[in-house]
Protein backbone atom coordinates (compact mmCIF):
# COMPACT_ATOMS: atom_id res chain seq x y z
CA UNK A 1 0.00 0.00 0.00
CA UNK A 2 1.32 3.54 -0.96
CA UNK A 3 1.85 6.02 2.13
CA UNK A 4 0.53 9.34 1.73
CA UNK A 5 4.42 10.64 2.77
CA UNK A 6 7.41 8.52 2.97
CA UNK A 7 7.53 8.18 6.60
CA UNK A 8 11.41 8.17 8.10
CA UNK A 9 12.74 6.93 11.33
CA UNK A 10 16.55 6.58 12.42
CA UNK A 11 16.06 2.84 11.05
CA UNK A 12 14.81 4.05 7.47
CA UNK A 13 12.44 5.68 5.38
CA UNK A 14 8.68 3.86 4.52
CA UNK A 15 7.31 4.89 0.97
CA UNK A 16 5.00 2.27 1.16
CA UNK A 17 3.64 -0.26 3.28
CA UNK A 18 3.80 -4.50 2.65
CA UNK A 19 1.02 -5.72 4.70
CA UNK A 20 0.39 -9.79 5.57
CA UNK A 21 -2.70 -10.39 6.45
CA UNK A 22 -4.10 -13.52 7.75
CA UNK A 23 -7.85 -14.72 7.36
CA UNK A 24 -9.13 -17.88 9.48
CA UNK A 25 -11.66 -19.42 7.29
CA UNK A 26 -13.87 -21.47 10.38
CA UNK A 27 -16.96 -23.48 10.22
CA UNK A 28 -18.49 -20.23 12.24
CA UNK A 29 -17.27 -17.86 9.86
CA UNK A 30 -13.76 -15.45 8.72
CA UNK A 31 -11.50 -13.61 11.18
CA UNK A 32 -8.43 -11.68 10.38
CA UNK A 33 -5.79 -10.78 11.47
CA UNK A 34 -2.72 -8.49 10.63
CA UNK A 35 0.72 -9.10 10.89
CA UNK A 36 2.72 -5.84 11.95
CA UNK A 37 6.06 -7.25 10.07
CA UNK A 38 7.45 -4.75 7.62
CA UNK A 39 9.51 -5.34 4.49
CA UNK A 40 12.96 -5.27 6.01
CA UNK A 41 14.03 -6.56 9.89
CA UNK A 42 15.60 -3.04 10.62
CA UNK A 43 12.84 -2.33 13.44
CA UNK A 44 12.95 -5.77 14.98
CA UNK A 45 14.65 -9.01 13.21
CA UNK A 46 10.76 -10.21 11.89
CA UNK A 47 9.56 -9.15 8.10
CA UNK A 48 6.85 -10.33 6.61
CA UNK A 49 7.79 -12.23 3.92
CA UNK A 50 9.55 -13.77 6.81
CA UNK A 51 6.77 -14.02 9.04
CA UNK A 52 4.61 -15.50 6.05
CA UNK A 53 7.14 -18.39 5.42
CA UNK A 54 7.04 -19.12 9.22
CA UNK A 55 3.57 -19.27 9.27
CA UNK A 56 2.85 -21.39 6.44
CA UNK A 57 6.05 -24.14 7.66
CA UNK A 58 5.79 -24.14 11.16
CA UNK A 59 2.75 -21.76 12.51
CA UNK A 60 -0.02 -22.87 10.85
CA UNK A 61 0.77 -26.20 10.48
CA UNK A 62 0.25 -26.90 14.29
CA UNK A 63 -2.84 -25.13 14.66
CA UNK A 64 -4.47 -27.09 12.05
CA UNK A 65 -2.73 -29.84 13.36
CA UNK A 66 -4.79 -29.25 16.92
CA UNK A 67 -8.02 -29.67 15.88
CA UNK A 68 -11.23 -27.25 17.65
CA UNK A 69 -8.57 -23.88 18.65
CA UNK A 70 -10.11 -21.57 20.56
CA UNK A 71 -7.97 -18.22 21.14
CA UNK A 72 -6.24 -19.24 24.55
CA UNK A 73 -4.93 -22.15 22.98
CA UNK A 74 -3.13 -20.33 20.29
CA UNK A 75 -0.10 -19.12 22.17
CA UNK A 76 -0.10 -22.38 24.15
CA UNK A 77 0.30 -24.37 20.59
CA UNK A 78 2.78 -22.14 19.19
CA UNK A 79 5.23 -21.81 22.05
CA UNK A 80 7.66 -24.50 21.20
CA UNK A 81 8.67 -21.83 18.35
CA UNK A 82 11.29 -19.95 19.03
CA UNK A 83 10.16 -15.80 18.88
CA UNK A 84 8.39 -14.76 15.55
CA UNK A 85 5.90 -12.55 17.85
CA UNK A 86 4.11 -10.75 14.96
CA UNK A 87 3.75 -13.87 13.14
CA UNK A 88 2.22 -15.30 15.95
CA UNK A 89 0.17 -12.31 16.64
CA UNK A 90 -1.53 -11.79 13.62
CA UNK A 91 -2.80 -15.80 13.67
CA UNK A 92 -4.07 -15.14 17.43
CA UNK A 93 -5.46 -12.51 16.41
CA UNK A 94 -7.40 -13.99 13.49
CA UNK A 95 -8.48 -16.97 15.68
CA UNK A 96 -9.83 -14.53 17.77
CA UNK A 97 -11.40 -11.95 15.49
CA UNK A 98 -13.43 -15.75 14.00
CA UNK A 99 -14.51 -16.77 17.74
CA UNK A 100 -15.47 -13.04 18.87
CA UNK A 101 -17.75 -12.76 15.82
CA UNK A 102 -19.29 -16.03 16.10
CA UNK A 103 -20.27 -14.93 19.65
CA UNK A 104 -20.88 -11.53 18.28
CA UNK A 105 -18.78 -9.81 20.89
CA UNK A 106 -16.49 -6.91 20.03
CA UNK A 107 -12.97 -6.58 20.35
CA UNK A 108 -13.30 -4.12 22.91
CA UNK A 109 -15.52 -5.70 25.04
CA UNK A 110 -13.35 -9.07 25.14
CA UNK A 111 -10.49 -6.91 26.40
CA UNK A 112 -12.17 -4.61 28.90
CA UNK A 113 -12.41 -1.36 27.31
CA UNK A 114 -13.71 0.93 29.38
CA UNK A 115 -14.10 4.44 26.51
CA UNK A 116 -15.69 4.42 23.61
CA UNK A 117 -13.29 6.44 21.96
CA UNK A 118 -9.63 7.13 22.38
CA UNK A 119 -7.36 9.97 22.09
CA UNK A 120 -5.19 10.29 19.45
CA UNK A 121 -1.29 10.88 19.09
CA UNK A 122 0.34 11.23 15.54
CA UNK A 123 4.33 10.14 14.84
CA UNK A 124 6.02 12.55 12.94
CA UNK A 125 8.75 11.29 11.21
CA UNK A 126 12.29 12.67 10.43
CA UNK A 127 12.14 15.83 7.81
CA UNK A 128 14.28 17.42 5.51
CA UNK A 129 14.49 20.71 7.53
CA UNK A 130 12.78 22.47 10.54
CA UNK A 131 10.80 24.17 8.31
CA UNK A 132 9.39 20.81 6.84
CA UNK A 133 8.62 19.64 9.86
CA UNK A 134 7.12 23.00 12.06
CA UNK A 135 4.23 22.57 8.63
CA UNK A 136 3.71 19.15 8.74
CA UNK A 137 3.57 19.33 12.58
CA UNK A 138 1.21 22.20 12.21
CA UNK A 139 -1.13 20.51 9.94
CA UNK A 140 -1.35 17.84 12.50
CA UNK A 141 -2.50 20.41 14.97
CA UNK A 142 -4.95 21.49 12.92
CA UNK A 143 -6.47 17.94 12.05
CA UNK A 144 -7.02 17.60 16.31
CA UNK A 145 -4.16 15.21 17.17
CA UNK A 146 -3.98 15.59 21.02
CA UNK A 147 -0.03 14.31 21.11
CA UNK A 148 2.92 15.22 18.92
CA UNK A 149 5.67 12.47 19.19
CA UNK A 150 8.96 13.27 16.74
CA UNK A 151 11.02 10.58 15.66
CA UNK A 152 14.61 11.14 16.82
CA UNK A 153 18.13 10.05 15.72
CA UNK A 154 21.89 11.62 16.14
CA UNK A 155 22.00 15.25 14.57
CA UNK A 156 18.41 15.41 14.71
CA UNK A 157 17.06 15.68 18.34
CA UNK A 158 17.26 19.29 20.37
CA UNK A 159 16.95 21.10 17.72
CA UNK A 160 13.86 20.09 15.98
CA UNK A 161 12.46 19.50 19.47
CA UNK A 162 13.23 22.77 20.84
CA UNK A 163 11.66 24.54 17.39
CA UNK A 164 8.31 23.00 17.77
CA UNK A 165 8.36 23.69 21.33
CA UNK A 166 9.17 27.48 20.53
CA UNK A 167 6.46 27.42 17.67
CA UNK A 168 3.26 25.77 19.26
CA UNK A 169 4.62 26.64 22.94
CA UNK A 170 4.23 24.24 26.18
CA UNK A 171 0.88 23.23 25.89
CA UNK A 172 1.47 20.50 22.96
CA UNK A 173 1.62 17.10 24.09
CA UNK A 174 5.11 16.07 23.45
CA UNK A 175 7.53 12.90 23.47
CA UNK A 176 10.28 11.95 20.95
CA UNK A 177 11.25 8.25 19.65
CA UNK A 178 14.64 7.62 18.92
CA UNK A 179 13.82 3.51 17.48
CA UNK A 180 17.27 3.00 19.32
CA UNK A 181 19.39 5.26 17.70
CA UNK A 182 21.94 6.28 20.79
CA UNK A 183 23.98 4.83 23.22
CA UNK A 184 25.03 5.46 26.97
CA UNK A 185 27.85 7.76 25.60
CA UNK A 186 25.28 10.09 24.44
CA UNK A 187 23.51 10.67 27.76
CA UNK A 188 24.59 14.57 27.64
CA UNK A 189 22.74 15.02 24.52
CA UNK A 190 19.53 13.00 25.94
CA UNK A 191 19.56 14.85 29.07
CA UNK A 192 19.33 17.95 27.17
CA UNK A 193 16.08 17.40 25.89
CA UNK A 194 15.28 17.50 29.89
CA UNK A 195 14.18 21.63 29.18
CA UNK A 196 11.57 20.86 26.98
CA UNK A 197 9.05 18.95 29.16
CA UNK A 198 8.60 16.11 26.72
CA UNK A 199 6.06 13.38 27.67
CA UNK A 200 8.76 10.71 27.60
CA UNK A 201 11.21 9.88 25.33
CA UNK A 202 10.83 5.90 23.95
CA UNK A 203 13.85 3.39 23.40
CA UNK A 204 16.95 5.59 23.29
CA UNK A 205 19.23 2.63 23.34
CA UNK A 206 19.06 -0.16 22.08
CA UNK A 207 16.66 -3.20 22.74
CA UNK A 208 19.10 -5.31 24.31
CA UNK A 209 19.83 -2.26 26.73
CA UNK A 210 17.71 -2.68 29.58
CA UNK A 211 20.63 -2.31 32.21
CA UNK A 212 22.07 0.82 30.15
CA UNK A 213 18.63 2.25 29.84
CA UNK A 214 18.02 1.83 34.34
CA UNK A 215 21.62 4.03 34.19
CA UNK A 216 20.21 6.82 31.63
CA UNK A 217 16.88 6.91 33.80
CA UNK A 218 19.40 8.11 36.54
CA UNK A 219 20.77 10.84 34.25
CA UNK A 220 17.69 12.14 32.96
CA UNK A 221 14.48 13.30 34.19
CA UNK A 222 12.48 13.06 31.18
CA UNK A 223 10.80 9.52 31.59
CA UNK A 224 11.86 6.75 29.50
CA UNK A 225 9.52 4.90 27.44
CA UNK A 226 10.31 1.36 26.20
CA UNK A 227 9.28 0.29 22.57
CA UNK A 228 11.29 -2.69 21.22
CA UNK A 229 12.89 -3.90 24.40
CA UNK A 230 9.93 -5.02 25.81
CA UNK A 231 8.95 -8.22 24.38
CA UNK A 232 6.75 -10.19 26.71
CA UNK A 233 5.06 -9.31 30.32
CA UNK A 234 8.08 -10.88 31.27
CA UNK A 235 10.75 -8.39 29.97
CA UNK A 236 7.52 -5.79 31.42
CA UNK A 237 7.97 -6.69 34.25
CA UNK A 238 11.99 -7.10 34.17
CA UNK A 239 12.28 -4.02 32.78
CA UNK A 240 9.92 -1.63 35.66
CA UNK A 241 11.77 -3.37 38.41
CA UNK A 242 15.20 -2.56 36.84
CA UNK A 243 14.30 0.86 36.68
CA UNK A 244 14.89 0.59 32.79
CA UNK A 245 11.43 2.21 32.14
CA UNK A 246 8.69 4.26 34.06
CA UNK A 247 5.66 3.59 30.66
CA UNK A 248 5.42 1.13 28.23
CA UNK A 249 4.67 1.35 24.28
CA UNK A 250 2.48 -2.01 24.19
CA UNK A 251 2.47 -2.90 20.53
CA UNK A 252 0.50 -6.26 20.48
CA UNK A 253 2.39 -7.22 17.56
CA UNK A 254 5.63 -7.08 19.24
CA UNK A 255 4.60 -8.89 22.32
CA UNK A 256 3.08 -11.89 20.23
CA UNK A 257 -0.60 -10.82 20.55
CA UNK A 258 -3.64 -9.07 22.21
CA UNK A 259 -3.68 -11.57 25.30
CA UNK A 260 0.09 -10.77 26.01
CA UNK A 261 -0.56 -6.87 25.80
CA UNK A 262 -3.30 -7.07 27.93
CA UNK A 263 -1.30 -8.96 30.38
CA UNK A 264 1.67 -6.09 30.36
CA UNK A 265 -1.26 -3.66 30.76
CA UNK A 266 -2.61 -5.35 34.13
CA UNK A 267 1.20 -5.84 34.73
CA UNK A 268 1.89 -2.14 34.66
CA UNK A 269 -1.60 -0.92 35.74
CA UNK A 270 -0.35 -3.31 39.40
CA UNK A 271 2.93 -1.40 39.15
CA UNK A 272 1.24 1.71 38.82
CA UNK A 273 3.28 2.81 35.49
CA UNK A 274 1.65 4.29 32.65
CA UNK A 275 1.33 2.18 29.18
CA UNK A 276 0.23 3.52 25.51
CA UNK A 277 -0.77 2.04 22.18
CA UNK A 278 1.65 2.26 19.46
CA UNK A 279 1.14 1.83 15.66
CA UNK A 280 2.99 0.04 12.90
CA UNK A 281 1.40 1.80 10.36
CA UNK A 282 -1.67 -0.39 10.36
CA UNK A 283 -4.54 -0.57 7.96
CA UNK A 284 -7.85 -0.90 9.16
CA UNK A 285 -7.43 -4.35 10.14
CA UNK A 286 -5.05 -3.81 13.20
CA UNK A 287 -6.11 -0.80 13.93
CA UNK A 288 -9.74 -1.22 14.80
CA UNK A 289 -7.52 -4.11 17.68
CA UNK A 290 -5.46 -1.32 18.43
CA UNK A 291 -8.12 1.04 19.45
CA UNK A 292 -9.82 -1.38 21.26
CA UNK A 293 -6.74 -2.16 23.30
CA UNK A 294 -6.29 1.17 23.45
CA UNK A 295 -10.05 2.02 25.59
CA UNK A 296 -8.29 -0.43 28.49
CA UNK A 297 -7.88 1.77 31.55
CA UNK A 298 -4.36 1.82 32.12
CA UNK A 299 -3.58 3.39 28.90
CA UNK A 300 -3.46 6.63 30.25
CA UNK A 301 -1.19 7.81 27.18
CA UNK A 302 -2.72 8.92 23.75
CA UNK A 303 -1.71 6.17 21.54
CA UNK A 304 -0.14 6.20 17.88
CA UNK A 305 -3.94 5.56 17.23
CA UNK A 306 -4.08 7.40 14.21
CA UNK A 307 -6.82 7.76 11.84
CA UNK A 308 -6.10 6.01 8.65
CA UNK A 309 -5.53 8.89 6.39
CA UNK A 310 -2.16 9.68 8.31
CA UNK A 311 -1.01 6.80 6.29
CA UNK A 312 -2.98 5.62 3.38
CA UNK A 313 -5.42 7.62 1.01
CA UNK A 314 -7.42 4.28 0.21
CA UNK A 315 -7.27 2.20 3.55
CA UNK A 316 -8.01 -1.70 3.39
CA UNK A 317 -11.39 -1.31 5.27
CA UNK A 318 -13.77 2.19 6.05
CA UNK A 319 -11.12 4.80 7.42
CA UNK A 320 -10.64 5.38 10.72
CA UNK A 321 -10.79 9.34 11.07
CA UNK A 322 -10.24 11.71 13.50
CA UNK A 323 -13.46 13.41 15.37
CA UNK A 324 -12.39 15.87 17.97
CA UNK A 325 -8.85 14.15 18.17
CA UNK A 326 -10.11 10.97 18.90
CA UNK A 327 -10.99 7.85 17.25
CA UNK A 328 -13.67 5.85 17.69
CA UNK A 329 -13.68 2.38 19.06
CA UNK A 330 -15.14 0.03 16.97
CA UNK A 331 -18.79 -1.60 18.18
CA UNK A 332 -19.65 -4.66 15.74
CA UNK A 333 -18.68 -8.05 16.33
CA UNK A 334 -14.79 -8.98 16.71
CA UNK A 335 -12.91 -6.32 14.85
CA UNK A 336 -15.97 -4.46 13.91
CA UNK A 337 -14.51 -4.01 10.22
CA UNK A 338 -13.48 -6.03 7.19
CA UNK A 339 -11.67 -5.20 4.39
CA UNK A 340 -13.44 -3.81 1.44
CA UNK A 341 -13.42 -6.66 -1.08
CA UNK A 342 -12.77 -4.78 -4.09
CA UNK A 343 -10.18 -2.96 -2.41
CA UNK A 344 -8.36 -6.23 -0.73
CA UNK A 345 -8.76 -7.78 -4.25
CA UNK A 346 -6.63 -4.63 -6.11
CA UNK A 347 -4.26 -4.48 -3.23
CA UNK A 348 -3.53 -7.94 -3.23
CA UNK A 349 -0.15 -9.15 -4.53
CA UNK A 350 -0.04 -12.61 -3.37
CA UNK A 351 -3.17 -15.38 -1.06
CA UNK A 352 -1.38 -19.02 0.06
CA UNK A 353 -4.26 -21.15 1.54
CA UNK A 354 -2.78 -23.53 4.28
CA UNK A 355 -3.10 -26.28 4.14
CA UNK A 356 -2.07 -25.83 0.08
O1 LIG B 1 8.87 2.93 16.90
O2 LIG B 1 6.82 3.33 17.28
C1 LIG B 1 7.73 3.01 16.49
C2 LIG B 1 6.32 2.78 12.98
C3 LIG B 1 6.96 1.65 12.51
C4 LIG B 1 7.86 1.01 13.32
C5 LIG B 1 8.12 1.50 14.60
C6 LIG B 1 7.46 2.63 15.07
C7 LIG B 1 6.58 3.30 14.24
C8 LIG B 1 5.92 4.55 14.60
C9 LIG B 1 4.63 4.90 13.92
O3 LIG B 1 6.38 5.36 15.36
C10 LIG B 1 3.46 4.39 14.66
C11 LIG B 1 2.16 4.52 13.89
O4 LIG B 1 1.72 5.65 13.70
O5 LIG B 1 1.59 3.50 13.47
MG1 LIG C 1 8.84 3.32 18.96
Amino acid sequence: MPLVAPFRTSFGVETERDVLLVRAATPDGDGWGECVAMSEPLYSPEYADGAADVIARFLAPRLLAAGEVGPLDVARLLEPVRGHRMAKAALETAVLDAWLRARDESFGSYLGAVRDRVPAGVSVGIMDSIPALIDAVAGYLDQGYLRIKLKIEPGWDVEPVRAVRERFGSEVLLQVDANAAYTLADARVLAALDDFDLLLIEQPLAEDDLRQHAELARLLRTPICLDESIESAKDAADALLLGACRIINVKPGRVGGYLEARRIHDLAQAHGAAVWCGGMLETGLGRAANVALAALPGFTLPGDTSASDRYFAQDVTSPFVLEDGHVAVPTGAGLGVEPLPDVLVSLTTSTTWLPA
